[in-house]
């Protein structure tokens, strides 16, 4: 059987070495994908954010559970780059979600990607390519902080959750810093701690300001009550759940889905320009001494970075291929 045989029929170790093949940038990795590719598209894509320490992880857990009493099967890709290494967090999240480790519906990957270029984004949108090839009908993306690499992460799900806690001093300045575009539902989590009403009122009373989208959708809030008090903390990653769901018929229904899957083409399309184009002439550069030379000459201000740079593209791009 090969590769794509396999990962279709939903062969765990072959998808398992591919992410990883993929993230290590190995030559064979990319043809493998590429074959892939005709067989994703299908799965609703949901990306889950917040702080470090918010809960994502604990939340992920709890949603798995809840997509598999609706009969889902989940693929979970949990994406942190302040973890090169398989420990620390990374590792916390395989342990904590090893009560479906046993279940053959259920799928979830670590990545804590090398970075370099194409980054971290292009990384997550290959792996998630390989889950939707396994035909999971949902896709979790777990991803750290608010800065610009995660925001383009998110933008591979169809759905957002951000995950807001009281007391962390940041809900302000996450709001602030773009979240409140890019949230479709919002969670307050830990609402056993002081200050989860204020941050439900404050966040209410925000989008209640802000003017409805023009698709009409209005992200609720789901108040999600303490981990340690089982029962209502059930019923409210219950609720999240549905939420999300709801999401999902409404994108469907107002045709966002294929406007957010367009978006998702293009934005996969110049990563992999960048990656085609800019990757292999960086290489020759360095290979060559010249990216130094022409370091030294922009420090040393004989020249400048325009100059430089587009000395280059015209060698490079000669042919007049475009
Ligand atoms: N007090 C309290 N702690 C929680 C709650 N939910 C999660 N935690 C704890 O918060 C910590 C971080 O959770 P985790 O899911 O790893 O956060 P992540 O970094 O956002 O993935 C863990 O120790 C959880 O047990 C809650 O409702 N109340
Ligand atoms: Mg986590």
């Amino acid at each position: 059987m090969d590769t794509t045989t396999k990962i279709c029929a939903g062969d765990v170790r072959t998808a398992s070495r591919l992410i990883r093949d993929l993230e290590d940038k190995l030559p064979q990795a990319r043809p493998r994908l590429k074959n892939l590719f005709v067989h994703t598209g299908k799965s609703f894509i949901v990306g889950i954010t917040g702080s470090p320490g918010a809960g994502k992880s604990t939340l992920t857990d709890a949603l798995i559970a809840e997509f598999r009493k609706h009969d889902k099967t989940v693929g979970v890709l949990a994406v942190d780059p302040t973890s090169p290494f398989t420990g620390g967090a990374i590792l916390g999240d395989r342990v904590r979600m090893l009560r479906h480790a046993e279940d053959d519906g259920v799928f979830v990957r670590s990545l804590a990607t090398r970075g370099a270029l194409g980054g971290l984004s292009q990384a997550a949108g290959d792996a998630i390519h390989v889950l939707e090839a396994m035909g999971k009908d949902v896709i979790i993306v777990e991803t750290v902080g608010i800065g610009q690499q995660e925001l383009d992460i998110i933008n591979h799900a169809h759905s957002v959750i951000v995950v807001l806690v009281p007391g962390m001093g940041d809900e302000i300045q996450t709001m602030k810093a773009g979240i409140m575009e890019i949230a479709d539902v919002f969670a307050v989590n830990k609402a056993d701690r002081p200050g989860a009403k204020q941050l439900q009122t404050e966040l209410a009373a925000l989008l209640s300001a802000t003017p409805l989208a023009e698709n009409g959708w209005r992200p609720p809030i789901v108040s999600i009550g303490n981990l340690y008090e089982p029962e209502g903390f059930a019923a409210k990653t219950a609720e999240l759940a549905r939420k999300v769901l709801e999401h999902h018929d409404h994108l469907i229904v107002s045709g966002q889905l294929a406007q957010r899957m367009e978006r998702k083409a293009l934005m996969e399309v110049t990563d992999a320009l960048k990656t085609s184009i800019l990757e292999p002439v960086l290489a020759r550069l360095i290979a060559s001494g010249e990216l130094s030379k022409m370091t030294d000459r922009v420090k040393n201000r004989e020249s400048d970075p325009y100059t430089e740079a587009e000395a280059v593209a015209k060698r490079f791009m000669k042919s007049g291929g475009l």
